[in-house]
């Protein structure tokens, strides 16, 4: 059995998607110890697929439920691979959640939602170089018109890659020394950045107070060093990458797409 789960801001179309693929083989339920719904079903195409529905989210912070509930799967019993549903029309908006669920370190796809509207509106999305700078295969999808959904759990199936973001080199440098400090031979970049971020749930019961005190010295001169606290400087790192992304990918055709497209 392959599990591959949804994963989107909220309105990006995820509902409308899990629907369509997994129609009437759906099971409801609740996450652990919450009252927020979970979803998952069996792909109407290929039997020995399991889709597995997350709550509609903008980050990954541990202080919304339905993002605690996110980020506790992602960590505990990580899918085969995840599918990013992202709305075209919200791209820059979207990515945050792109950039922190990279950091899961999970076989990971984009499924670039909306595509219709962006036509009609004449925007467009250089697809190419978006996948080129974030790593990721990109399948443009649309509800609407019933695209690309096959093709985008298809390919999370056979082709999801794991890929690697960079941040500022004074960050990566604080970020590979906590990892000297924890010592593990596998460790996840979302565990590490939370643990500079003062957050380290996700390395429960991994480490002892001196390596937690080790860790708050580093994040400490990394403070000084930025002349800024450690939770802005991770938020402002991911905008500055966004941003570029951004300007390599945002495009308008200047014309207004034909409505019989
Ligand atoms: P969720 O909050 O991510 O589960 O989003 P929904 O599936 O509820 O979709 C939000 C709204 O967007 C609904 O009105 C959908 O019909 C609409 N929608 C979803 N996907 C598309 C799409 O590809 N194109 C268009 N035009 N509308 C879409
Ligand atoms: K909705």
């Amino acid at each position: 059995m392959t599990t591959i789960a949804l994963v989107g801001n909220p309105n990006c179309g995820k509902s409308s998607v899990f629907n369509i693929l997994t129609r009437s083989n759906q099971t409801v339920g609740n996450w652990p110890g919450v009252t927020v719904e979970r979803k998952s079903g069996t792909y109407k195409k290929d039997k020995s697929v399991l889709i597995q529905d997350l709550p509609g989210i903008y980050s990954l912070s541990p202080f919304s439920l339905d993002e605690k509930v996110s980020r506790d799967y992602l960590l505990k019993s990580p899918p085969d691979a995840i599918v990013n549903i992202v709305d075209a029309t919200n791209l820059e908006r979207s990515l945050y959640l792109t950039l922190q669920l990279i950091d899961f370190g999970i076989p990971m796809i984009i499924g670039l939602n909306m595509m219709d509207l962006m036509k009609s509106a004449g925007k467009i999305i250089d697809v190419e170089k978006l996948s080129y700078s974030l790593g990721l295969h990109v399948v443009e999808m649309s509800v609407l018109k019933n695209h690309g959904l096959n093709e985008a759990i298809d390919l999370a199936k056979k082709d999801a890659s794991r890929a690697e973001m960079h941040y500022d080199a004074r960050l990566e440098a604080s970020l590979s020394e906590i990892s000297n400090v924890i010592k593990k031979d596998e460790i996840e970049r979302y565990s590490l950045m939370s643990a500079f971020e003062g957050d380290f749930s996700p390395l429960k019961d991994e480490l002892n107070e001196d390596q937690k005190n080790e860790i708050s010295e580093i994040r400490s001169i990394t403070e000084k060093i930025f002349d800024d606290e450690a939770l802005e400087i991770v938020v402002n790192e991911r905008y500055a990458l966004i941003e570029q992304v951004m300007q390599l990918v945002a495009k308008d055709s200047g014309v207004s797409g034909s409505l019989t497209d």
